[in-house]
């Protein structure tokens, strides 16, 4: 079955690949710095310009380059904007896009406009104009826009990939995932890193300088993608499925003010503030072919970690949470050892693991988050150096961004079902997967 479902070529390559793949860089924080670092790895790749408007961070990317023994960037840090000048640079091919939510769609679309591909850090958009604003701007430009979502290719949201594509599940019906990250004390700090005190905003460090105005101002699914990006491609979202409409409900918001009194007492300017975001939001999904997708924002609780995968069919379920799995044959006969009892994945992780991850393990293994992050500037690079459209795209980038603004929509409407728009205009009918289908990205 592999050889037909899964390719070692690039079908779709027309040119023979670029030499050099030539990269910027905006936003050259913590983030932007981890793909940089992957970047540097790679001899096929050039870094010829970095935009941040922090001189530190600036500073910091220049040493590491410097480390690395390659040649140093030009830099771009003059106010807001100054990433419109960089766009202007004839030696850049693709651009890496790694600021605050708000600034995504901006930069990503000036990137289309000035003819390079456009990798864009998750949630691509906040609001649901920005959605259409991506869309639009890739189909006037042709210019490719990639949403870099790492979770993607996560190893066992790959294997499930595998087996949901060999109808191990028999017909997908349901499936769940969420962000379920305790980030409290990455909301609030004392202005010099991770753990201490309870700052927000401009004088904060890192993500609590803009991150945490998010929970002031709304409520609904903040960060959606590291959930729906491999669910979608479980579901086949933008390619014969798509979402139709949600619904959302918030508990209470309690957490981040806690949070603040805790540590910083009663008396701390903002144990004032009215943190609007609801401690656990949950969305439910209704798609097309008839599956649903409950999704679980949870960031201002103690909690361990989790992204809380589930994928349901008539054929069985497997759990990220207790790494289960149970299933039965498609005659209804168990497969599983004892009928109502779980299994561990572990061999079946080892059968069906990715061709991709078979592959590249071994490389993959020092990138940040297990492995990800690899793979996912891999996807990026590949697809400009053969000059592709890219395994994730803007009406991935769009759609599953799209899930906050409608999510804060149903909870301001007391949970009222809302068509989530169809980015695709139809096309979602006729397209055919593109995610995973090769050992190469
Ligand atoms: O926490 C995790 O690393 C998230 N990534 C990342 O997106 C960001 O929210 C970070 C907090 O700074 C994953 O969960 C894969």
């Amino acid at each position: 079955f592999l050889p037909s479902l899964y390719n070692t070529t690039l079908a779709a390559a027309q040119t023979a690949p670029l030499a050099k793949v030539r990269l910027a860089f905006i936003g050259v924080g913590l983030r932007g710095r981890s793909h940089v670092s992957q970047a540097l790895y790679r001899d096929d790749v050039e870094i010829t310009a970095i935009c941040d408007i922090s001189a530190d961070s600036i500073a910091k990317t220049n040493s590491m380059i410097e480390k690395a023994g390659r040649k140093a960037p030009v830099a771009y840090s003059k106010g807001d904007e100054a990433f419109q000048e960089m766009l202007k640079r004839d030696d850049i091919d693709g651009v890496v896009i790694a600021t605050p939510w708000e600034w995504h769609v901006p930069m990503a679309v000036a990137t289309m406009k000035a003819g390079k591909y456009a990798g864009v850090e998750v949630s691509a958009t906040v609001t649901l104009k920005e959605s259409w604003d991506l869309v639009d701007t890739y189909e006037k430009t042709k210019s490719h826009c990639m949403i870099l979502e790492n979770v993607c290719y996560r190893r066992d949201v790959m294997a499930i990939l595998n087996m949901v594509r060999q109808g191990m599940f028999g017909e997908m019906t349901y499936a769940h995932c969420g962000y379920e990250h305790d980030l409290r004390n990455i909301k609030f700090n004392d202005g010099k890193g991770h753990g201490v005190g309870a700052e927000f905003g401009k004088n904060a460090y890192s993500e609590a300088s803009w991150r945490t105005q998010h929970s002031v101002d709304r409520n609904g699914d903040l960060y959606p993608t590291h959930g729906l990006g491999p669910v979608a491609h479980w579901l086949n979202i933008n390619r014969g499925n798509q979402f139709v409409r949600l619904t959302s409900m918030a508990t209470k918001s309690r957490g981040l003010h806690k949070y603040v009194v805790d540590k910083g007492g009663e008396n701390h300017p903002n144990a004032k503030v009215n943190f609007k975001l609801g401690d656990v939001v949950t969305t439910m999904v209704e798609c097309a072919n008839g599956e649903n997708i409950m999704i679980i924002h949870d960031t201002n609780s103690p909690r361990p970690y989790s992204l809380g995968f589930r994928a349901q069919g008539t054929q069985g379920i497997w759990m990220d949470d207790n790494k289960m799995i149970y299933l039965e044959d498609a005659k209804g006969n168990p497969l599983s050892p004892k009928p109502h009892t779980w299994e561990p994945f572990a061999t079946y992780q080892d059968k069906y693991d990715h061709p991709l991850w078979k592959q590249h393990a071994q490389t993959a293994q020092n990138a940040g988050h297990g492995g990800i992050d690899f793979f996912v500037l891999r996807g990026f690079i590949e697809s400009i150096k053969n000059q592709v459209a890219p395994p994730i795209d803007v009406y991935d980038a769009a759609a599953w961004s799209a899930i906050s603004p409608l999510s804060e929509e149903s909870i301001a409407k007391g949970s009222k079902p809302i068509d989530i728009p169809d980015f695709t205009r139809g096309k979602w009918k006729t397209n055919k997967p593109i995610f995973g289908l090769n050992d190469i990205y």
